[in-house]
């Protein structure tokens, strides 16, 4: 007895040694069980899951130009701005009307061109709606556009014009909750959507919902535009050498993910009767085909004369006319080259821009990625 109670302080002393042990394990297993939830909450309504890109690897890809980074959707590995997670979900749970048309392409393949002619066919066909004076991106919101205001180069703003008519249509909102999103929901019907998210980011019955026109390109020719779109963005460019870019589209190593799932997503639902699937080359060759085919899409009915009045007035040289929509303070100007969004319009200008040995590289990588398919793109091969 004498001995247990000298030995008490000592046992007592164990004992609360040893709450303090099981407390710390509580607390890791706690801290463990948080950890993996957050590893969990990565996952993303579509059922992807998410990784931030390391400071290094950011770097390495000319991509450290974001407040909040960068990140690598998976299983494919596409990257997309930090921020994108929040708006992938958001943009799952949106509430779609049933006469929304959504332009969806890969950046750089003729979304804006396809966008007008889509708006101006819904909602401008005698040429004489004053909005169609409006900035085109502004009547028709871009719904996979807010995650490009955490560029650094914005300083926490976005442009100007895309302010203005947020508080003019959304007064009492905070356009950090959403900028695009948000005018999206006070659009005035039929909504004419744009978006270069994949397909497969949506809920699957997307298609059973609303209408969408998928417009491809030439990957040259799209990447010859994606570079010089990026190396204007002053003082960010997000693209080292013509070369380094060429290079990395072929690896899936671009913002906004790899080409070919993009394109092949839609091309296996061509079919669809709520999708339309559009070649730029096709309407570079024969708008008025395309104009029609539009037209029976769409629903819209609009005489041969109109359709006529509209390929000319969303020609190129129309639409360039009408206003260039990149900003002189987000554009460089002085790099003495004459930086514009409507740069050229044309096909085949990715012959002025690959060394002999990327334009075998890239043949054999489009020979690649069509071989399990019946896309049939031998317009796009040097040979
Ligand atoms: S973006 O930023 O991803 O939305 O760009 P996107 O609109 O998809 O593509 C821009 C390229 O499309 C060309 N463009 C046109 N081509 C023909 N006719 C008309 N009306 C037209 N409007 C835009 C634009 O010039 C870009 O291509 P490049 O090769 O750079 O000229």
């Amino acid at each position: 007895m004498r001995a247990f109670v000298r030995c008490l302080p000592f046992t007592l002393c164990l004992r609360e040694a040893g709450s303090r042990v099981v407390k710390i394990l509580k607390a890791l297993q706690t801290l463990k069980g948080t950890i993996k939830l957050i590893e969990m909450s990565k996952q993303l309504l579509s059922g992807h899951t998410y990784e931030e890109l390391k400071e290094e690897e950011l770097k390495a890809l000319d991509l450290d130009h974001f407040d909040h980074g960068v990140v690598r959707i998976q299983p494919e590995g596409w990257l997309y701005p930090g921020t994108a997670p929040i708006y992938l979900d958001r943009l799952y749970n949106m509430e779609f009307r049933s006469d929304d048309v959504i332009v969806k392409t890969f950046p750089k393949c003729g979304t804006t061109w396809m966008q007008e002619i889509v708006w101006t066919m819904l909602h401008n066909p005698n040429l004489d709606n004053p909005k169609g004076d409006e900035f085109l991106w502004i009547r028709s919101e871009d719904i996979s556009l807010d995650m490009m205001f955490d560029l650094k180069l914005l300083k926490g703003q976005p442009p100007n014009y895309y302010l203005k008519k947020f508080n003019e249509a959304c007064p009492g909102k905070k356009w950090e909750e959403g900028l695009s999103l948000q005018l999206a929901e006070v659009a005035k019907s039929p909504r004419v959507l744009k978006s270069h998210f994949y397909l497969s980011l949506y809920p699957d019955d997307i298609l059973d919902r609303i209408k969408v026109v998928y417009v491809a390109r030439n990957p040259k020719d799209m990447i010859i535009s994606y570079f010089y779109f990026f190396e204007a963005l002053k003082p960010f460019p997000m693209v080292s050498t013509m070369e380094d870019t060429q290079k990395r589209l072929m690896d899936g190593q671009i913002l906004y993910g790899q080409y070919w799932p993009h394109v092949k997503q839609a091309w296996q639902k061509r079919h669809h009767p709520n999708l339309h699937f559009v070649f730029y080359e096709d309407m570079k060759a024969d708008i008025m085909s395309e104009l029609r085919k539009l037209n029976e899409f769409l629903g819209t009915q609009l005489s041969e004369e109109k359709l006529e009045a509209i390929a000319q007035y969303t020609s190129f040289s129309s639409m360039k006319a009408r206003g260039e929509p990149l900003q002189d303070d987000i554009f460089h100007k002085e790099n003495k080259r004459d930086v514009t969004f409507f740069r050229k319009g044309k096909t085949g200008d990715w012959k002025n821009h690959f060394t002999p040995e990327l334009q075998k590289k890239m043949d054999h990588w489009i020979k690649e990625n069509i071989a399990d398919t019946d896309l049939n793109l031998k317009w796009a091969l040097a040979e």
